[in-house]
């Protein structure tokens, strides 16, 4: 039978709608074009993970019942201002394995955007678009939102600071450079003293960087996809020896009384603490008696 090819195309026209109407699932196979992607050890850290850890911070599950470990801006630090640390541009992570006991083990995914302040750190006498500083901290959110506010900034974090000025002494940092022509101090320069004009300082890549600064005065960077950042503390915090003190002695007070002059009164906060979880623990609402101490303190 000869159909002529103007039919043709009709019939060809009406049965192919039928064919998809027929098989829903039918799909064609597409020639993958592969994305472009740079080297892992190009790109940068992408997520941080690490351990928050103490042998000193006093901390229970009682008392830190919602544990948040996040990236700080470390900004106001840096530039030693007396001010908490933003809530704008934190980064929160999780803990994978709950925080108690401690250690606790943790990991903070990187945001492509971040928007903590921008510090300009290069030295170099001209404004520049410089970088965002991120420290670490594992603490309690107490009040507010999710992020840590002001009354949730005292915990575990990954620096020393001097106890006088706060300047920063010693710690491990992420850093995010917008572009691969800001810099960063390569040590703490002749004042000693890290993030002062005297810094000598060179480009980071463009995307994050961990910076560890020591306390000799050197920086070393890590670009490895997921570094570690563990919190740190002073060595005498971690082992302090009170065995030869009476509680009078182990703690600060200032007691001096019928004095002309006013005077300072104090008591140290952790004492405190240490009463109030042993006041909880010694009565038991459900019997109405006092009992010995059960509640666990988390301060080795
Ligand atoms: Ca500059
Ligand atoms: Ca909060
Ligand atoms: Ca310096």
């Amino acid at each position: 039978m000869h159909i002529k090819p103007f039919y043709l195309v009709s019939i060809i026209a009406l049965i192919l709608p039928l064919f998809f109407l027929g098989h829903p699932q039918t799909t064609f196979a597409q020639t993958a074009t592969p994305i472009p992607t740079s080297a892992a050890s190009d790109s940068g850290p992408v997520a941080i993970v690490g351990e928050a850890g103490s042998a000193n911070f006093y901390a229970s599950p009682d008392t830190f019942s919602e544990p948040v470990v996040a990236l700080f801006d470390a900004s106001n630090m840096i530039q030693q201002q007396p001010v908490f640390a933003k809530v704008k541009g934190q980064i929160l992570g999780t803990f994978d394995t709950g925080m108690f006991p401690l250690p606790a083990k943790y990991s903070i995914s990187l945001p492509i955007r971040p928007t903590a302040a921008s510090l300009d750190l290069d030295n170099n006498g001209k404004t520049d678009a410089g970088v965002q500083v991120y420290a670490v901290i594992a603490a309690n959110n107490f009040t507010g939102d999710s992020y840590l506010q002001q009354l949730d900034q005292g915990g575990m974090v990954s620096y020393l600071a001097d106890l006088v000025t706060g300047a920063i002494t010693e710690g491990a940092f992420i850093v995010y450079a917008p572009d691969a022509g800001q810099g960063f101090p390569t040590g703490y320069g002749a004042d000693a003293k890290w993030f002062t004009s005297d810094d000598p300082t060179a480009p980071l890549p463009q995307g994050y960087t961990v910076a560890r600064l020591s306390a000799d005065g050197k920086v070393t960077l890590d670009r490895s996809p997921e570094p570690v950042i563990n919190t740190i503390e002073r060595q005498e915090e971690a082992s302090p020896d009170f065995s030869k003190e009476g509680i009078l002695e182990s703690y600060n007070f200032t007691l001096t009384e019928n004095t002309p002059l006013e005077q300072e009164v104090a008591l140290d906060p952790e004492l405190l603490g240490h009463v109030f979880e042993n006041l909880l623990a010694a009565y038991n609402p459900e019997t109405g008696n006092r009992s010995s101490r059960s509640t666990r303190l988390w301060t080795r």
